[in-house]
């Protein structure tokens, strides 16, 4: 029973009205979100409530931190645009003893949301306008943060996209074999070893300078956005877990890799799976609409490199999380890991058979 889960917690923050209602949502690996109604004054509140993931978020005060400066910055901005940041910005909700996260007896941290009202987060586009407006948001959230000071920004997990050391981990969790499973992958561990090169090419570029850091999102799937449900555009970027310096190479090429594919991230039916090249174009204008001008040649360039690399990384990731166990991602059957492994190496495989079309969409976009 969700309400069991979430009882003792409930009266720590100050939420509005008295409790309806609480449904559990289930499309996050990580962290556990429920759905929260309140009645206030003869109308239903709304609000997301989340348990933090300790073992993947090792100092939650530092992720409040970081969420809390962000989303003032972001307010800040849209009200000087003279834009609603109740409409455009994550609201945290304080706890009773005036903080935003709350510590439960077990030692587990809790953080809640308002929740934005007609705005829906969809686990797959349903119409162009969606990939249009994910490719839109996720530029103007970069942008927007262009002048965020990014030394108050903690790291809240270490070298999160540095490829080359997630190879190292990889590589190390091969060796430690764990859970017994790596004598039935040998052909996926192979896979990853053919694009190690690859793999290194944007930390490369980011450790000699070609391209600068830059405060990014770092998770940007098509479900951390939030869409006016009547007029389709977006309208906040939510999950900021994972603000932290890092590249814009990763924030498109991980939209892409997330919004332009046929098929869901753990499809089993590697034949469903492809990179769709209408839904490419559709993001990357309304990425470019954002940022073109903004980002660097070098980097607008190297879009499509991204798209391939931050693909292979999410693969790895996937194999290492299941030769090490199933102890990061959450699993909903004991292949599930290595599933999602496979539909990801599928779909690189067909990105990068259209790797040169990718460019060459870039190049036609940024020209005009
Ligand atoms: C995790 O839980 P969610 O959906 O926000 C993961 C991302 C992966 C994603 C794959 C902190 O994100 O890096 O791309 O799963 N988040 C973390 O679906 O590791
Ligand atoms: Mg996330």
């Amino acid at each position: 029973m969700v309400y069991n889960d979430i009882k003792f917690i409930l009266p720590h923050f100050c939420f509005r009205g008295t409790y309806r209602d609480a449904v559990e949502l289930t499309s996050g690996n990580i962290n556990n979100t429920y759905h929260l109604t309140f009645r206030n004054k003869g109308e239903d509140v709304h609000y997301t409530l989340q348990h933090i993931n300790k073992y993947v978020f090792k100092h939650p005060v530092e992720v409040i931190e970081n969420i809390s400066r962000v989303t003032s910055h972001l307010a800040r901005t849209y009200e000087s645009l003279g834009e609603d940041p109740e409409r455009h910005v994550l609201q945290l909700i304080p706890t009773r003893e005036g903080d935003f996260l709350h510590q439960d007896q077990q030692g587990n941290y809790w953080r809640a949301y308002g929740f934005i009202t007609g705005a829906v987060a969809y686990d797959a586009p349903r119409k162009d306008a969606h990939i249009f407006e994910t490719g839109r948001a996720f530029g103007q959230f970069q942008r927007l943060l262009s002048d965020f000071p990014a030394e108050q920004l903690h790291e809240t997990i270490p070298d999160f996209h540095n490829t080359t050391r997630r190879f190292y981990n990889f590589v190390a969790s091969v060796a430690a074999d764990r859970a017994g499973r790596v004598a039935g992958v040998e052909d996926e561990i192979e896979f990853f070893f053919e694009r190690r090169r690859m793999m290194g090419s944007i930390v490369k570029m980011l450790e000699k300078g070609e391209i600068p850091y830059r405060v990014t999102h770092n998770d940007t799937k098509i479900n951390n956005i939030l869409i006016d449900q009547d007029t389709d555009k977006a309208l906040c970027v939510i999950d900021l877990d994972t603000v932290m310096p890092g590249s814009s190479l990763y924030d498109f090429g991980d939209a892409i890799r997330f919004c332009a594919s046929t098929a869901a991230e753990d499809e089993p039916d590697i034949s469903k799976i492809s990179l769709d090249m209408r839904a490419f174009r559709l993001f990357t204008e309304g990425f470019l609409s954002e940022t073109n001008g903004f980002l660097t040649e070098e980097e607008l360039r190297n879009l499509p490199l991204g798209v391939l690399v931050i693909t292979c990384e999410l693969a790895m990731r996937f194999l290492t999380d299941y030769m090490d166990g199933d102890i990061y991602f959450k699993v909903r059957s004991p292949e599930h890991n290595l599933v999602r492994t496979r539909a990801q190496m599928a779909l690189l495989e067909d990105m990068e058979a259209k790797y040169d079309d990718m460019c060459r969409i870039v190049e036609e976009l940024i020209g005009r």
